[in-house]
């Protein structure tokens, strides 16, 4: 899927339609989000540049965006609650700026759905890791985040994409995609489709202890890809949980595999040369840390497959992209051709190097206990 254009304009008249202090100078597109839109507003308030986020949800995606929007207030309000009285409490949830009809979207002639919110200031997101500290601090904040969400009271939340992160529902999309090769592609791809072949077996595992009440459903983000959190500038912690399309009811395990997905990988998701990919242990361990010295609500049961949660939510995206390619390349954002194919190649063969590392990597989570449990 490639990026909608707008004009300046446009964007001026889309941001005219928020509740924004200040008078509008631009909105530069931004990031690397694969899914929506997304625009960094400058604005001048009485002399002072102030900036926002200004977003088009990828309503082809998220095909309610009004549930969205609904879950997105009531976890940020419900998160906002508990830092009553903080300094810093506006860095530390996102804030939704409201139309000037007082909704949180605004809709344009052309049916787009279009949210705003404060930008967070004196933080920033990485695609790739740097150091142990932000792996922990990172896995701190996700776990955080779950933690403050445990008792968000009902209703449920809605589940705005449903079966997300379902293994076997995707590999029978991969099944349909490839069956239907509507871009003949798939002659190319005989070496990815026997790697799925080979592990086929272990999609459904955590899914059946789950149904089986030995796994717990919870409040989760969903959408753990380590760019997703703002790490201070100055302290280097975790300010603050975004990209909050996804969050819903779900495994507490499939929000640690992505962050192993995303936080240990060596190179880009997109790197063509294999060599360079893999799994970094070091960032595993901190990582491991990070989230067990916030998530005291873990069962042992799920302790004992956060490594496999790494190897099975790799594999899950790597499929994902697998089946993009094959369609044609209709979801995930792409900036040249083969794009989801790398994409899905560097999946794979993180997918090898987290199960040849997972001895250790278990290991490492026997000793990351922060207290020994009963
Ligand atoms: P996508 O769903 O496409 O991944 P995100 O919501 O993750 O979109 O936003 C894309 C990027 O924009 C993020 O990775 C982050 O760098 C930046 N971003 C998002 N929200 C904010 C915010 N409120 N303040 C500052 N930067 C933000
Ligand atoms: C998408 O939105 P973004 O870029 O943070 C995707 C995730 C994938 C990720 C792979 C709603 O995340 O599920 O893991 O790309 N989000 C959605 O990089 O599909
Ligand atoms: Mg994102």
């Amino acid at each position: 899927m490639e990026r909608t254009q707008f004009s300046s304009e446009q964007l001026r008249q889309v941001v005219n339609g928020f509740q924004a202090w200040g008078d509008f100078i631009d909105a530069r597109p931004y990031g690397s989000g694969h899914i929506n839109d997304t625009y960094q507003v400058t604005a001048r308030l009485a002399g002072t540049p102030v900036r926002y986020l200004l977003q088009r949800i990828n309503h082809a995606i998220f095909k309610q965006p009004d549930r969205v929007m609904d879950n997105i207030l009531r976890v940020t309000e419900h998160i906002r609650g508990k830092l009553a009285g903080t300094a810093d409490a506006s860095r530390q949830t996102l804030t939704v700026i409201p139309s000037r009809e007082g909704r949180p979207c605004v809709r344009d002639g052309q049916g787009n759905w279009w949210r705003m919110y404060l930008f967070i200031e004196q933080a920033q997101t990485y695609d790739i890791i740097e150091n142990e500290r932000q792996a922990f601090e990172a896995a701190r904040a996700f776990a955080r985040f779950q933690n403050q969400l445990a008792d968000l009271p009902a209703p449920r939340l809605h589940e705005t994409i449903p079966a997300f992160h379902n293994t076997v529902s995707r590999l029978a999309a991969l099944d349909a995609a490839s069956s239907a090769d509507v871009c003949g592609r798939r002659s190319e791809v005989s070496a990815e489709l026997d790697f799925v072949e080979a592990r086929r077996e272990r999609c459904g595992h955590l899914l059946k202890r789950c149904e089986r009440g030995e796994i717990p459903e919870r409040i989760t983000h969903n959408d753990t890809k380590i760019n997703n959190v703002m790490l201070d500038d100055a302290t280097g912690k975790g300010v603050c949980v975004i990209d909050l399309d996804t969050v819903m009811p779900g495994l507490a395990l499939y929000d640690f595999g992505d962050m192993v997905r995303s936080a240990t990988a060596s190179a880009k998701e997109d790197e063509r040369d294999l060599s360079k990919v893999g799994s970094r242990i070091g960032m595993f361990e901190a990582l491991a840390r990070g989230y067990l010295s916030e998530a005291a609500f873990l069962l042992p049961e799920e302790i004992g497959e956060l490594v496999f949660s790494g190897q099975l939510i790799t594999l899950t995206i790597g499929i994902r992209f697998l089946t993009d390619y094959l369609a044609g390349d209709v979801y995930f954002r792409t900036h040249r051709p083969g794009q989801n194919l790398d994409r899905c190649r560097t999946q794979f063969q993180m997918v090898r190097s987290l199960e040849a590392q997972a001895d250790a990597m278990q290991a490492i989570v026997a000793t990351s206990l922060p207290h020994p449990r009963g």
